[in-house]
Order: structure tokens, then sequence, then C-alpha cells
């Protein structure tokens, strides 16, 4: 494992953070997120029966640009991207209705699970005109119609669903979201092994897709798509591009996009904060992701909804720093923060060599520095430049390692990052 990841090149990114990181009060929102931290972590829609649309709407992205988008909304509700995070028990009946508000056929496919039924909508499959296959299930027709899939949960797990109608088109246009399975022996393990325990205010999703703006340009215009044009410009995590993806859940100024994806932790205790974080990590997108978590390692305990066991039940978990996540690939991994050499001002001052305030060139006047190399402390800035650091919380960036995809319309940092933020042992106040 790495120690603490002090690596003062990322300073950079901090300092490029233009957009306060709020602490505010959520919106009123009927979907479960943890009970203590409501505003991050992994918004949970439950089930067993839910009710979708098909719908077109608008995103922002941080360059200050809109998007038109498709995406899966709940039925009634407001548009939002991705889907609703879909969550429910090993064993539940699943029952999904989908209606479709956009101009051509839809559906949902639910890969890694069996015996998926469809009902209504013209039947599976169906071709075009130049027997090309269009569409791997049942689809609702346009203008209102509707079909109905159902399935029994049988495998725990993280999973996604995305359009199985010309997937290189409506997988693109947003029509993505992820689905999570408990398990039978409780909702604070990934999977049916013990050694799967986590953290349940500490439970993330991370869901990576990509958008080429000028191809949602000619689907709105409704010109012919041409996928021999496409051209990435955008990328998001849980529907948001860096900085927007560290905002908190439902904050106001997102109303399309009401995921936060900041992982917040505190220093692994034994004593104290013992269970780890879990983060589900699931890729509906068209492109593969080589995902980059800093600070300490992830450990990768399963993939595509499998836990990772040998035939003889062998723990074949690993701890990564990097994951290339596939397109159409979900993983699930532990994580645990560990303060290794305890830095503490007073009792265990480890010597840091720390430029001068006269010496330090800020890129911009809000930062997220807290001025210290201490958790929990907090340092003077040059006059002039203000810290958003709220309690001397220390921030890794988390990032697509395509250097391209880490960034907004060419302009860095931004895109599929978001942040893992420590915060001191009890929290911030
Ligand atoms: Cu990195």
């Amino acid at each position: 494992m790495k120690a603490k990841g002090r690596k003062w090149h990322w300073l950079a990114l901090l300092l490029v953070l233009g957009a306060a990181l709020g602490f505010g009060i959520p919106r009123l929102m009927p979907d479960s997120a943890s009970a203590v931290h409501p505003e991050h972590g992994m918004v949970c829609t439950t089930g067993p029966t839910f009710n979708l649309r098909a719908s077109s709407g608008y995103v922002q992205t941080p360059d200050g640009n809109s998007v038109y988008m498709w995406s899966y909304q709940k039925n009634p509700g407001f548009f939002q991207y991705p889907g609703p995070t879909l969550c429910v028990n090993e064993g539940d009946p699943v029952v999904v209705n989908l209606t479709n508000d956009l101009p051509e056929p839809v559906s949902i496919v639910f890969p890694g699970q069996t015996n998926v039924q469809a009902n209504g909508g013209p039947a599976q499959p169906q071709f075009d005109g130049g027997g090309n296959l269009t569409s791997l299930t049942n689809v609702a027709l346009p203008a209102g119609g509707t079909v109905s899939y159902s399935f029994v949960a049988e495998e725990p797990g993280t999973y996604i669903y995305q359009s199985g109608t010309e997937p290189s088109k409506q997988v693109q246009m947003g029509l993505v979201g992820a689905l999570v399975v408990r398990p039978s022996i409780g909702a604070t393990y990934a999977y049916n092994d013990v050694s799967t325990l986590f953290n349940p205010d500490r439970e993330f999703l991370l869901l990576f897709h990509e958008i080429d703006p000028d191809l949602h340009h000619v689907v709105e215009l409704g010109q012919p798509y041409d996928i021999t044009t496409l051209h990435f410009r955008y990328w998001t995590v849980n529907g948001r591009a860096l900085p927007d993806s560290i905002q908190i859940n439902n904050t106001p100024w997102l109303p399309s996009q009401p995921y936060s994806s900041l992982i917040v932790v505190e220093p692994y205790d034994a004593a104290i904060n013992a269970q780890p974080a879990l983060v589900r990590i699931a890729n509906p997108g068209l492109a593969n992701h080589p995902f980059h978590p800093h600070a300490n390692h992830i450990q990768t305990i399963a993939q595509d909804g499998r836990m990772l066991k040998g035939p003889g039940g062998e723990d074949l978990s690993f701890e990564q720093f990097g994951r290339i996540v596939g397109s159409g690939q979900t993983y699930d991994a532990l994580f645990k923060w560990t303060d290794a050499e305890g830095w503490d001002p007073v009792f265990n001052p480890v010597p840091v060599e720390i430029p001068g305030l006269q010496n330090l060139v800020f890129m911009d006047s809000a930062v997220y520095y807290s001025g210290s190399p201490y958790l929990g402390e907090q340092g003077d800035f040059p006059p002039g430049v203000t810290s958003f650091n709220q309690c001397g919380e220390e921030y890794f960036p988390w990032h697509s390692h395509a250097l391209n995809e880490f960034q907004n319309f060419d302009e860095g940092f931004g895109g599929l990052a978001t942040l893992l933020r420590v915060d001191p042992p009890g929290g911030c106040p």
C-alpha cells in the first residue's frame, strides 16, 4: 500500500476547482441515501416494482454547456441522468414497467440477470429494413408505448441496466443505470460472505458514461445518427463531470443530475472505524475506462456481480491502484484509508518542507487545500486566497487515467473524475 499520497502536483487540481463544495441541506427526496450522510453516497430507489419512463431532457456540463440527453426517469418524476439506481434484495420478484416518451422504440436489458420475461410491446428479435438486428428484447413503442420486464434477482451484486435497442445510439444518448441486488445475509454485506461486510454509511456508486454533444444535437434535431463520427467530448461519473461530480446529492443547481460521486471516509481505526467503505463501479457506456483511485489501494472483491473466489472458495480479491473498467463491466471494491504514519503537529511532527507563504502560487483564489500537511489541521494562506477546507480534511483525485477523459471538452481538469475526501477522525463538524 502507498502511505499517505501527498502528491503536490495534484494540489493544482484542487486549486482549479472553482465551485464551492457543498455542505448544504439536500432537497427532500423519497429515495434512501445513507441515514448519517445523505449528502453523499449511493442513493437507492427501492423496489421490487419500478415504474420508469424513457424521456429526453438537458444536462449541464462544468464548462457552461447544456446537452440534450435521453435517460430513464422515475414515473412520475423529473428527468434525471443517469437512470435511478434500482435497489432490490436477493430473491425479490423484480418488475420494471417502462413507458416511452421518445420518438423511437426503446427497451431495457438487464445483463447478468437470468430468465428475464418481457411482457407487452412487439416481441424480439427485431430487424430493420436491411435485415440488421435492432433490438435485443421487446420494446416500448414511441409516444407512450409500454413494456414490462420481470425477473427474480437471484444473485447479489452490482449490475447495469441499459437500452437493448440500437445500443450504439441509445446507450450513448444516456439510457443507462445501475441495479444493486443486496444479499440475503444482510444489507451491510456486498455478497453472501462475511468478508464483504462494509460500513453502510460509506456505500458509494461510481457509474461511468460518455457524451458526444454533436451526436446528441443531431438527435435533438431529428437528423441521421452517424456513429462513424463519434467523438466523445464529455465523460461523466454518476451523470456529472468534475467538478460537478463532487457536489452533494440533489444539489439544486444540477436538477437533472441528482447523484454525487464524492467519496467520503474517515481514517481506518480498529476500535472506532473498522469497517471499510464499499465502492460499486459500473460502466454501462461504450468505452473502456482505466480508473485510478489515489491514496490507499482499493480491494477488488467482485467482478460483474460475482465474488472473486476460487473453485474451493479461495479468496481471489486483490489490491489495485488502477482498474480498467470495460464497457459493460462492474466491479465492487472495499476501501480503507489508513493514516499510516499518524502525523501530528505535536506528538508526531514528521518534518515536512512546505513552501513559504510568499512562494505559494495559486491558480485560483478559491482552494480546498487545508494549508497543512496534517489531517485535521489548517494553515495560513496568502492574502486574497480563500480556502473552502472545512476542518483540515484531505482530498485525493479518483480519475480516468486516459487523460483525454480527465477534462471537459479539452479543458482540464474535469471529466471522468471525482475526489476522495478524508475527514479527520469523528468527521467534519
Ligand atoms: Cu492519478
